[in-house]
């Protein structure tokens, strides 16, 4: 590593002490930069890469609730609205009792370049809260993103901060979040995204993140000469993310033989039964272990993290951060995986992550694989806007397209800086040049 890059890490360590996430992927950014911070003199000058790693701005307050048993709850929310260079801010909030103000930054940070690579014009920011919505009811749900949305709705706007879903985050979530935001302003607006159809939302939104995931695979193994027919596929998580990335590759001639939740997984070798998952996730809010009730020859494994010892020809990471590590990567590698790609945010370890690099598997990072999701809540910003809504063929192909358009960039990049191959860097650096040259061109702001 260069000087240059060691004593900024150093710098940002120093001030976001307790952040490991954050510092995590900060390190990974930084280290892809390095070649072009040597060949761009004028990004050390102005300082770019020290501004970029500082939030414009970053939001913490009380979120008091009271729940079925009158009894008062009190959580923490959070907005980091990290980079406007682009657009608006613009990322999910997540609901989860892991969350905390590191988490937060390091998917704000992850989401600048990554809506950076949709083209579309989007800044970047996260959100969320530790609330755990599993085994609340819909109304302490409703209590808790009523009490949210008093807070936030001072700080986000339509052309100044959109959030949408991320985990623990769906439908019902954003329809609680906007009945609030609408009787305290009284605009109808497009301020979220991820809305129900009725009321403004973009068709193809719910299945964007999964189909866009599976579209930038096509392109990974297209480049190796193959495609999804008869590809075994493991998939971890059995949320929005891991379903409609299920759904595409069935429709493409994968067979996906595995998924998670946060207690096991399950191993079906005759292929998974989605309209099952379905029914026990959507409908239901069950556990995954119930799918043995209806497939009996199918096998639950308590535990999360040996659903990567399972062998297969693509790997597809759909749940949280960290989930797989270098131990997993050995595994799958030593399986014979040949492509991986994230459809949740930096679920892969850094040890993980130069494994799948060394070995020449396939890698497709988060920023990159997983930008379908955000870049169809930019297409539900657009219909907003102009008031109409379009087909959700003409919202898929317009998804199709961005992804495709995002693997071109990462891969063109990697090349044009001698690290073919290598989609992580490219990514990183494609997405940084944009970013950096809106900032360039607005001045010390
Ligand atoms: P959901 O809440 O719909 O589903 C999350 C899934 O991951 C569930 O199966 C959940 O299991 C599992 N999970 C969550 N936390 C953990 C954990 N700590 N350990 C093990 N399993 C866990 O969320 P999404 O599908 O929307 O999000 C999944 C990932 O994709 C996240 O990393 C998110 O940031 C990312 N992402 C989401 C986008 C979107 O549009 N929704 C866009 C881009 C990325 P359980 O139910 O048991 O908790
Ligand atoms: O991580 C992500 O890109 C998301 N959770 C989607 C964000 C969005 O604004 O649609």
């Amino acid at each position: 590593m260069s000087s240059f890059v060691d004593s900024l890490l150093a710098q940002v360590t120093a001030r976001n002490p307790a952040e490991p996430e954050f510092l995590q992927a900060v390190k990974e950014v930084l280290e892809s930069l390095e070649p072009v911070v040597q060949k761009r003199p004028e990004i050390t000058k102005l300082k770019l890469i020290e501004r970029i790693v500082e939030p414009e701005r970053q939001l913490m307050f009380r979120v008091p609730w009271i729940d079925d048993l009158g009894v008062i709850q009190i959580n923490r929310g959070f907005r980091v609205q990290f980079n406007s260079a682009l657009g608006p801010y613009k990322g999910g909030l997540r609901l989860h009792p892991s969350v905390n103000l590191g988490i937060i930054k390091f998917l704000g940070f992850e989401q600048i370049f990554k809506n950076a690579l949709t083209t579309t014009p989007i800044g970047g920011g996260k959100g969320g809260s530790d609330f755990d919505p599993k085994g609340k009811s819909d109304n302490e749900v409703m209590k808790f993103c009523q009490s949210f949305m008093s807070e936030l709705f001072r700080h986000i706007g339509p052309d100044t901060d959109v959030p949408a879903g991320d985990i623990g985050v769906g439908g019902r979530e954003i329809g609680y979040l906007y009945g609030q935001y609408k009787k305290l302003t009284n605009f109808f607006t497009g301020v979220l995204t991820g809305k129900g159809l009725g009321y403004g939302g973009s068709l193809a939104r719910t299945e964007a993140t999964g189909y866009g995931l599976v579209y930038f695979t096509t392109r990974m193994l297209e480049d190796r000469k193959t495609d999804w027919k008869g590809k075994k596929v493991v998939i971890s998580g059995s949320g929005n993310v891991a379903i409609y990335a299920t759904q595409k590759v069935q429709s493409l001639g994968g067979k996906v033989i595995a998924l998670s939740d946060s207690n096991g997984y399950i191993l079906d070798e005759e292929g998974i039964d989605l309209k099952t998952i379905q029914r026990i996730k959507e409908v239901e809010r069950g556990r995954i272990k119930e799918y043995l009730s209806v497939r009996p020859k199918a096998v639950y494994t308590e535990g999360c993290s040996g659903i990567w010892t399972i062998p297969c020809d693509v790997a597809l990471p759909c749940a949280t951060q960290n989930e797989l590590d270098g131990k997993a990567a050995a595994i799958l590698i030593k399986n014979g995986v040949i492509a991986v790609a994230e459809g949740a945010n930096m679920p892969s370890t850094p040890e993980a992550v130069s494994q799948f690099l060394a070995a020449k598997v396939s890698f497709g990072p988060a920023k990159a694989a997983n930008a379908g999701g955000v870049a169809t809540s930019a297409l539900e910003m657009s219909q907003n806007s102009m008031r109409l809504s379009w087909s959700f063929d003409e919202v898929d192909s317009k998804l199709h397209g961005i992804m495709d358009n995002i693997y071109t960039q990462a891969k063109n990049a990697s090349e044009a800086y001698g690290l073919s191959g290598n989609l992580v860097a490219g990514a990183n650096i494609a997405g940084f040049l944009r970013v950096a040259e809106a900032m360039i061109a607005q001045g010390v702001v």
